[in-house]
């Protein structure tokens, strides 16, 4: 299935109301002299990746409620993202996960990316499962693991990923490790750190020179009491153990209750260590909720140091922007827009903060002022400049509206029947 952009503009219908919206608050943002056009093509050009393996129902150890006309192959899945793309315009990327993504036909996976206009992003390793047919078992860990053997599997594997995504045109390995304890005693903290940065490196100089290595860490889940890259600091350490082209990776779930993540952001983009994101909103643990659904200030807060460093802090490679979730309740495309949305408005509201004017009342000490100028551009309401944004790229006015109206979950379901399952989590 793929939506092309006659059918889009008869969804569109009238844009009397959102010329008169738009009109409005460009007249509004041209007193403060912000240069509207040039916002909207910052919005236009920014592109998110959408995971492969939340195209399909997620689920928990308590249980998965499928969802009718899932993607049942990877050619699929990227038309899928094509959807969310010509819809949106801002998911002109997809980062798969290996093995749940292997291609068999590299020259047909391409094709079909090529002409959804969409390109391969950072790509996934998995060392959290055993795989069929695998001699070693990662049950007690992967890249830390106390048996040698086990341990360069692992980062095989990792080689192996590299090649998958050199194929496709990646540039960039993600690897998250679930290697850690449910019980303390169980391993030696300092062995496996120490083992995991001997395999970080390993795996580091078995990537071309171009690409980057993203380490993602998490405190919790699957083990209960330590995960061996637990926190910003590990992975920053483990980077840096590794050469200049190992970044952090910041997973917005992967963080304890309350932790300040746009402070993380800011010391690691001072550091030039940032390397991407896996977007997503939480409640209590890893919830891979839809972004912007439960704290959507804290987002407009990240985004507020990212478009600083942005400006700021040329050390810094550009970033992998990606969406990590998982749907246990929502259409998984209708929760993918969702989340593209809400990304793209804490992106716009932070372009807003007239970062001159914050750094003169953060020298003043003005605490007041300070709060002022950034909830000023936070109660903006900008869905105008994202429509506008859409819409200059050829893509839906209401991205969610135009999926119903077109009936795409429908048509999926027709093509492909009702119990297909992607594969994922
Ligand atoms: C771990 C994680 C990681 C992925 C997985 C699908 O919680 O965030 O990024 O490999 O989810
Ligand atoms: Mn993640």
């Amino acid at each position: 299935m793929q939506l092309d952009k006659d059918s889009i503009l008869a969804a569109n219908g009238s844009l009397h109301n959102h010329e008169a919206d738009f009109n409005h608050l460009a007249e509004k943002l041209s007193r403060s002299h912000t240069d509207v056009e040039a916002l909207v093509k910052k919005i236009a050009d920014f592109q998110v990746a959408v995971p492969s393996w939340a195209l399909g129902a997620g689920g928990t150890r308590f249980g998965r409620f499928s969802f009718h006309g899932e993607p049942a192959t990877l050619e699929q899945k990227i038309a899928d993202v094509g959807i969310l793309h010509a819809l949106t315009q801002t998911a002109g990327a997809v980062s798969l996960h290996i093995p749940w993504d292997v291609p068999t036909d590299y020259a047909a996976v391409k094709q079909i990316a090529d002409q959804n206009g969409i390109v391969f992003d950072a790509i996934n390793s998995n060392t959290f499962q055993d795989q069929p047919g695998a001699k070693l078992s990662y049950k007690h860990g992967s890249l830390a693991n106390t048996d040698e053997a086990i341990r360069a599997q692992a980062v095989e594997h990792n080689h192996e990923v590299v090649r998958i995504g050199e194929k496709l045109g990646s540039k960039s390995l993600t690897v998250w490790l679930a290697d850690g304890t449910s019980f303390p005693g169980q391993r030696s903290f300092q062995k496996a750190l120490a083992q995991t940065e001997k395999s970080c490196k390993e795996i580091y100089a078995g990537m071309p020179d171009d690409w980057s290595l993203l380490i993602e860490y998490k405190p919790y889940e699957p083990n209960f009491y330590s995960t061996v890259i637990m926190d910003w600091g590990t992975s920053f350490m483990l980077a840096n153990a590794c050469g200049e082209r190992a970044y952090t990776l910041v997973d917005l779930g992967h963080h304890l209750p309350n932790s300040n993540i746009e402070q993380v952001v800011a010391t690691l983009m001072a550091k030039g260590k940032l390397g991407g994101f896996h977007f997503n909103d939480s409640k209590y643990g890893d919830d891979d909720l839809t972004v912007g659904s439960i704290k959507p200030y804290a987002l407009f807060l990240i985004f507020n140091e990212l478009v600083y460093g942005m400006e700021h802090n040329p050390q810094n490679p550009d970033l992998a922007w990606m969406i990590d979730a998982s749907h246990n309740v929502k259409d998984p495309l209708e929760d993918l827009i969702q989340s593209l949305e809400a990304i793209q408005e804490a992106y716009a509201k932070a372009l807003l903060v007239d970062q001159k004017a914050l750094a003169a009342a953060q020298l003043n000490h003005d605490v007041v002022q300070c709060q002022e100028i950034l909830q000023g551009a936070y109660r903006t309401d900008v869905r105008p400049l994202l429509e506008r944004a859409r819409l200059s790229r050829g893509g839906a006015l209401d991205p969610l509206g135009a999926y119903r109206t077109l009936r795409v979950r429908e048509g999926l379901i027709g093509e492909r029947g009702k119990h297909t399952v992607a594969t994922g989590l």
